[in-house]
């Protein structure tokens, strides 16, 4: 029938391709994926990507490789004090890569006190420069927007830095800077537009007080400093710059780190207060009132204790309280994408919203971990699973994070009080101890905060379901036991596992104290 006597004879939707040859021919010239989903309709594009942060920018780099034609709108709104910033999204802008160089910094101010232990001397008087830090961070994040920008152009993905707005299922519009409009039609649509800080509804908030969009690019030093909340933003920001010598006190209003393990979350409250971070607990702002303009300014924070008004002078007031989804003002109600009304995340199945040609990755999806890395996996998977007939999901369980406060702060898999609560009491066996890192010895470090606790399932061969690490490098500890974990590793396999010596990692394959026993977990030295 088709004249080739080898095989295989491919064929795509009845058209004959040729052999294996003409395949492989086909994919390298990147035909082969649009051979296979042809566009339905005619529209501009294949792919339109609402929002250029972890998420979209991955999908749509994905989904171009497949030879899909697709354009990434990106635009970002002013705070109310006027801070923007470039393409890449919250990540590389205001969040994950800022907050690490500046937890850096103030890694290096202990660093620094630590080396006179090591034989440094030195006699100059240490101090930190706000406004040298701010400008190596911000030339960084610059060199990633000017990546990004170039890494689009090579993947022949269209940008526009522009707001875009539903107007039907498969039309948009977008308004660049100048107010210009234009619409774009596409088959189908990614939302990933994030999550943008919350402000408290008193008086004085958006005039006075300033969120982590505006803090790594403040033109001066913060000064004396109150972080409200106690999200991992608001801990993060206190630590560093309390590291940095800055006078710092965080408001909270019930606990630390709601959704994160309480015991680990108590730890990191004590070790901070021993670093010089206060607390106000069990209170919210009222008001916020500026006595005094400048950079910094005076601002005067009320809040209620045991029944009456107090106030707080500081420079600085970061609200960090939560964020809100960027699912409203976009068209969504018009083209009837379900919303959980309560917080204005987006309901989907995997990342299929209720729309067909319709998909929403990262922050904006409800109930899944809020993090780069998994918004990055979901778009790469789903532009696979659109334009590559692949069917692997994300998958979001055992989704490994660290909190970079003071004290570092690796998990992976459950809480300890919702692995009780999954598996009930009597399955769970908890291992744990404290430890000593050993570079806190020569420097004579206090290491009575450095813990490490494994949680297993009894009743699945002590099955690994949480990991938790309390201390330096918390992330680079976690990491590799991730991979571990999703590959369903048991207590036995951890203690079958030869540590690397001497690190702070191996303790975890020597693990000997159950909580339950009650045994001492001390810190001891090797
Ligand atoms: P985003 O990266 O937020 O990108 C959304 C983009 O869409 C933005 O550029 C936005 O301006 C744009 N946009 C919105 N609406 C429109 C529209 N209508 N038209 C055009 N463009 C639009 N995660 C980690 O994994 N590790 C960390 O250490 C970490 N630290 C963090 C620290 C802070 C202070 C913060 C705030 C977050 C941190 N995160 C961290 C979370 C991480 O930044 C987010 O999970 C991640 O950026 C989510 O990616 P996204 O693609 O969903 O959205
Ligand atoms: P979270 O994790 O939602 O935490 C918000 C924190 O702020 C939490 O401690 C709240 O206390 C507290 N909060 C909430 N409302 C108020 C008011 N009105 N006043 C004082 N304190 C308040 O928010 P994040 O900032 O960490 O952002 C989460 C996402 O950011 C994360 O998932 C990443 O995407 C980045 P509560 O425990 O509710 O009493």
């Amino acid at each position: 029938m088709t004249g080739q006597r080898t095989v295989p004879n491919v064929f795509i939707g009845g058209t004959h391709l040729g052999g294996a040859d003409d395949t492989f021919k086909a994919q390298s010239e990147n035909r082969l994926m649009s051979l296979i989903s042809p566009p339905t309709a005619d529209y501009t594009y294949d792919l339109v990507v609402i929002g250029g942060g972890s998420g979209g920018l991955a999908a749509s780099k994905e989904a171009a490789s497949f030879g899909k034609k697709v354009a990434v709108c990106d635009f970002v709104k002013p705070t109310p004090v006027g801070t923007t910033w470039g393409l890449g999204g919250t990540c590389v802008n205001v969040g994950c890569i800022p907050k690490k160089l500046m937890h850096q910094a103030a890694i290096l101010g202990q660093s620094i006190r630590d080396a006179r232990h090591y034989g440094w001397e030195f006699s100059e008087e240490v101090s930190h420069k706000w406004e040298t830090l701010r400008k190596g961070v911000q030339d960084h994040i610059g060199s990633l927007n000017w990546g990004y920008r170039v890494a689009l152009r090579d993947k022949s993905v269209a940008y526009q830095n522009a707001y875009a707005e539903f107007v039907d299922p498969h039309t948009i519009k977008c308004v660049n800077r100048r107010g210009k409009e234009t619409t774009i039609t596409s088959d189908k649509f990614i939302i990933a537009t994030g999550m943008r800080p919350r402000y408290p509804d008193i008086p004085g908030a958006k005039e006075f007080s300033i969120t982590s969009d505006d803090l790594f690019s403040l033109p001066y030093c913060p000064g004396k400093t109150l972080c409200v909340g106690a999200s991992y933003v608001s801990l993060e920001c206190a630590g560093f710059l309390a590291g940095m010598g800055l006078d710092v006190t965080v408001m909270v209003r019930s606990i630390l780190l709601r959704g994160f393990d309480q015991e680990i979350a108590e730890r990191i409250g004590l070790h901070m207060e021993k670093h010089s971070v206060k607390f106000i607990k069990k209170t919210v702002p009222t008001r916020i009132e500026r006595l005094k303009e400048g950079t910094p300014p005076s601002l005067r924070v009320f809040y209620n204790e045991d029944g009456a008004e107090k106030h707080l002078d500081v420079n600085t007031v970061l609200m960090a309280i939560g964020r809100d989804a960027c699912t409203t003002g976009i068209g969504l109600d018009k083209v009837g994408v379900m919303l959980n009304q309560k917080n204005g995340q987006v309901i989907a199945n995997g990342e299929q919203t209720n729309i067909p040609n319709i998909y929403a990755i990262g922050d904006i999806l409800e109930g899944k971990p809020e993090l780069t890395p998994v918004a990055i996996e979901a778009g790469i998977l789903l532009a696979r699973r659109m334009f590559a007939g692949s069917d692997v999901q994300c998958d979001y369980v055992n989704v490994p994070t660290t909190v970079f406060t003071p004290l570092e702060y690796g998990c992976c898999g459950l809480a300890e009080e919702d692995a009780i609560k999954q598996y009930g009491e009597d399955n769970i066996e908890v291992y744990h101890t404290n430890y000593m890192p050993l570079e806190y010895t020569v420097a004579g470090r206090d290491a009575s905060d450095c813990y490490a606790k494994l949680i297993c399932n009894k009743a699945d061969k002590e099955r690994v379901v949480g990991l938790h690490i309390l201390g330096p490098n918390a992330g680079e500890v976690t990491q590799g036991y991730a991979v571990a974990m999703k590959c369903g590793a048991t207590k036995q396999h951890f203690d079958a596992t030869i540590g690397i010596h001497p690190t702070v990692s191996e303790l975890f394959t020597t693990l000997s104290v159950t909580k339950n026993s009650g045994g001492d977990i001390m810190a001891k030295g090797c």
